[in-house]
């Protein structure tokens, strides 16, 4: 409640259901994406609520420091940085994909770190702050064409290992949110056509619901680890369905 927190990646999935309970809590929030009308709709659902919706391409990151920029005129600080944008367009290495490894590159791994650059100045002169990121169950485990896409969530989670070890003695907490499946529109990012169809029939098998879960559920963890106590720090968070094997 009251705290500034800024999403990033807050136009579907993980990021908009956050921005909703986040708002229906209180909390003061500036949401970033592409897309600006499914901003816009976020807005327009939770009337009362602050919320500041900003365009950024996170792989920009003049774009990113613009978000922070407008949140600190509009705020005047920022408690949480929620890296949580993110992008799957996953495929074989043998494909050769260089388009979607640069893509990939540039979202999942330097558009987090443009986010913790544009936020840690403030964090410091604060002597308080928050980062969460947005990692993966593929952050821990491989599997066969998802490599590229898992070395980025691997990425993420020493990025947010290394930041957690550098700035705990300024009371800056990490959380790495590491998720099984969701079900989101990351599953159409994927350009090879088998891997996604065959993801987008598994949501509908019997036993599907065991297999996937909802993205309020995990805003529902998220909102657990911005209300942590001052001394404690959720550093990592694996959530998976509960029957999902990898
Ligand atoms: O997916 P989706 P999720 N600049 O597609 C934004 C991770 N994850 O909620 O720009 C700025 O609904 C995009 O906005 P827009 C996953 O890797 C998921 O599932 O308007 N923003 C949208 O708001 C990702 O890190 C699963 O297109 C950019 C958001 O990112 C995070 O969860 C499993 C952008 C994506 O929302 C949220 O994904 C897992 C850019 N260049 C990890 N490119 C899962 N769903 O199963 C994309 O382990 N966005």
């Amino acid at each position: 409640k009251d705290k500034v927190v800024v999403i990033m990646g807050a136009s579907s999935g993980i990021g908009a259901a956050t921005a909703k309970l986040l708002a229906e809590k209180g909390a003061k929030l500036t949401i970033s994406a592409r897309r600006m009308n499914r901003l816009e709709e976020i807005q327009k659902s939770n009337v009362g609520a602050d919320i500041l919706a900003v365009e950024a391409d996170v792989s920009k990151a003049d774009e990113v420091q613009n978000v922070i920029d407008k949140t600190m005129e509009k705020y005047g600080r920022v408690d949480v940085m929620f890296n949580n944008a993110g992008i799957m367009p996953v495929n074989n290495l043998s494909e050769v994909a260089r388009q979607e490894w640069n893509q990939m590159l540039d979202v999942n791994v330097k558009g987090v770190l443009n986010g913790i650059a544009s936020v840690l100045p403030i964090m410091r002169e604060q002597k308080s702050g928050h980062v969460i990121t947005t990692s993966s169950v593929l952050g821990y485990e491989l599997l066969p064409g998802f490599a590229t896409y898992s070395g980025t969530k691997f990425a993420v989670r020493a990025i947010m290992e290394g930041l957690r070890q550098e700035e705990r003695g300024n009371n800056i907490k990490t959380t790495i949110l590491a998720p099984g499946t969701v079900n989101t529109e990351l599953v159409d990012s994927i350009n090879n056509d088998e891997v996604r169809e065959g993801l987008k029939a598994a949501r509908k098998q019997p036993g599907a619901e065991m297999m996937g879960m909802d993205p309020e559920e995990i805003a529902s963890a998220v909102a657990f680890v911005i209300d942590t106590p001052a001394n404690m720090a959720v550093n990592e968070m694996i959530i998976r369905p509960t029957g999902q094997e990898i």
